[in-house]
């Protein structure tokens, strides 16, 4: 193995994008391990979380959590900060997001009738919540630490991108509008020179 590698499903979402968008900003040469459902189960076991995505470096076992990838990324290529404190602030961000995906998740394997009654509910109580506390804690802008994009940023805007795309049934798009702060975030993510030359490649 000579190239690092980033293995994840073959779609453009979720964890897997975040750590691509992360390797392609950091201008790593990586290979993009794209896997199907179908090639899953044989691999889940071989994963050492037993899910992904993994990075695997030359000369280190896998790497496992969406988080310890994007900050190891981040630490080494200047798109995580490097004083401890900002750096905690934003893996707290980083785990505000994480906690979004964990109530949201499982309603991925509901039932048509308990997904809607599920999300229904999400929308009247989680989310809300989770979008004021994480427009209290977006202090900069355009990016969260400021002028300049940080991991934190691709993880927020993959999961803003997700939930306002109209395609989550039972989630508005609108979902969000309400807070500038964070919408802000996704926006600039957007429009950064580096992710749309991603999405250009893509
Ligand atoms: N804490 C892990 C969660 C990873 C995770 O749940 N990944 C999902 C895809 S986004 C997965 O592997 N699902 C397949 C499975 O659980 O079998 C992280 O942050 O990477």
């Amino acid at each position: 193995m000579n190239k690092p590698k980033l293995i994840y499903f073959d779609a453009p979402v979720s964890r897997g994008e975040e750590c691509r968008l992360a390797l392609h900003l950091a201008a790593v040469d990586f290979e993009d391990v794209r896997i199907t459902q179908a090639e899953w189960p044989a691999l889940k076991a071989q994963m050492p979380y037993g899910v992904i995505p993994v990075l695997e470096l030359p000369g280190h076992a896998p790497l496992g959590h969406s988080n310890a990838i994007l900050v190891l990324i981040g630490r080494r290529h200047g798109l995580h900060p490097t004083g401890d404190f900002e750096a905690a602030r934003h893996e707290g961000m980083m785990q505000h997001v994480e906690e979004l995906r964990g109530a949201v998740s499982p309603t991925l394997r509901m039932s048509d009738a308990d997904k809607k009654s599920a999300r229904e509910a999400l929308v009247a109580g989680f989310l809300p919540t989770w979008a004021s506390v994480a427009e209290k804690n977006i202090t900069s802008a355009p990016f969260f630490g400021g002028d300049k994009i940080h991991v934190v940023d691709l993880k927020l805007y993959q999961v803003v991108r997700w939930l306002s795309s109209g395609k989550v049934d039972h989630i508005p798009a609108t979902i969000f509008s309400s807070y500038p702060k964070l919408t802000g975030v996704h926006d600039a993510v957007r429009d950064h020179s580096g992710v749309k030359a991603w999405y250009a490649k893509t």
